[in-house]
């Protein structure tokens, strides 16, 4: 039995890694910021609350790191924590770089002094790859970050490398793409389209306004992914590997899946940001443009080419677009007619 330490544990995909961890038999700690509450949500809807645990751990705060670190002891520590929201860090750019960037350093040079041992795992992700240089993006495709979010990124995957190349360290960084699922955050556009289709279905809620119908991203599902995580920390060194489905879908066929599973027939109207989409039989509106909804910079389109990952780990993704937005859509549907204010 090993100890495996997450950061973000709370998060979407910290609760499904600590799920897949406790299901190999390891003991799990996970850190979280008291600061927001401490909300188990999502390790509650897995089943797994009570098997997690739980210690105060704040990135910003480099003798917490060192502290919890010297408790816990961990045999591997999976960095999943940070300011993930890419529209949000064009406000707070500022603690996104702190948090997302530092963050990384911090962590890494405490496990570091601890004597380097602890495997690394560093959650990069393809908004690296911004306005992309190559398509589909590969770990070899150049970085062109488009929002502060993306560049702090840049700075925690060179310096996972680094502590690699310099130190000796088990470092590993997953460059993943868009990955979904029904523990997704309610203000990713995956989950705002589910929760709010669903509400509308049932008559809780109002049309959805969004920023843009256009761009398109190479959306998976979050179980299949963090089985990914988990194999690059059993290599026998670390590295860094692309997940991707290598399909994109844009925002317009996500919503067009959603509202087709949740029983709507749509079409759309208009051009522009004049488009709306709306259900044909009853000419409800679904969706409308919010231009202020829109970042001061976009990445149009991602999509990516996990070769790597399928040669030398053995990954493929197994769920597929349209099981993953039937999945969320379920779910999101149940919750609107039960408990909407514990999941958004
Ligand atoms: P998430 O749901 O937003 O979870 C992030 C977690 O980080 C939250 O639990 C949050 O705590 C915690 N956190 C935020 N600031 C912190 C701080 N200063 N100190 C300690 N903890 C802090 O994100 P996710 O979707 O699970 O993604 C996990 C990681 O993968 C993130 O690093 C994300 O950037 C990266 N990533 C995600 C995707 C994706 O499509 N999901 C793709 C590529 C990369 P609270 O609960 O207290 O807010
Ligand atoms: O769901 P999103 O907010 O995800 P985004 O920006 O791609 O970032 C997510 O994936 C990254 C991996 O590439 C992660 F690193 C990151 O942490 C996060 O998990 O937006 C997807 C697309 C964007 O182009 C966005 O501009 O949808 C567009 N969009 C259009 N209207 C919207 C909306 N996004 C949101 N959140 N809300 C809208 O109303």
């Amino acid at each position: 039995m090993e100890t495996i330490f997450i950061t973000g544990v709370l998060g979407q995909d910290g609760a499904y890694l600590a799920r897949h961890a406790l299901e190999k038999g390891h003991r799990v700690v996970g850190g979280v910021r008291s600061s927001s509450g401490a909300n188990t949500w999502r390790l509650d809807e897995l089943g797994v609350a009570r098997d997690v645990e739980l210690v105060d751990f704040e990135l910003l705060e480099e003798p917490n790191i060192r502290a919890v670190l010297d408790a816990v002891k961990p045999d591997r520590c999976f960095n999943l924590a940070a300011q993930s929201l890419v529209g949000t860090s064009f406000r707070q750019p500022l603690l996104t770089a702190d948090v997302d960037g530092m963050g990384v350093l911090r962590l890494l040079e405490c496990l570091r002094m601890a004597g380097g041992q602890t495997r690394f795992y560093q959650a990069s992700t393809s908004e690296m790859f911004g306005r992309a240089i190559e398509t589909p993006q590969r770990e070899t495709t150049p970085f062109y970050p488009r929002s502060p979010y993306g560049v702090a990124k840049v700075f925690g995957h060179f310096i996972t490398r680094n502590y690699r190349e310099a130190h000796g360290m088990h470092a590993s960084a997953g460059i993943l793409f868009n990955h979904e699922s029904p523990l997704r955050g309610a203000e990713f556009v995956t989950r705002k389209v589910t929760l709010g289709l669903a509400r509308l279905r049932r008559g809780t809620g109002g049309p959805l306004r969004l920023g843009s119908l256009d761009a398109r991203r190479d959306w998976g599902h979050a179980r299949d992914y963090v089985e990914g995580i988990w194999q690059m920390t059993e290599q026998p060194q670390g590295d860094e590997f692309v997940l991707a489905t290598g399909h994109s879908s844009s925002v317009r066929d996500f919503v067009f899946a959603a509202a087709l599973c949740l029983g709507f027939d749509p079409e759309c109207r208009g051009e522009g940001d004049n488009e709306t989409i709306v259900d044909r039989p009853s000419n409800t509106l679904l969706v409308s443009i919010d231009t202020s909804l829109r970042r001061p910079a976009e990445v149009e389109t991602l999509v990516g080419d996990a070769s790597l990952a399928s040669e030398r780990l053995g990954w493929r993704p197994t769920i597929g677009f349209g099981a993953l937005v039937a999945e969320m859509a379920a779910a999101d549907y149940q919750r609107a007619g039960h408990v909407p204010a514990a999941v958004s």
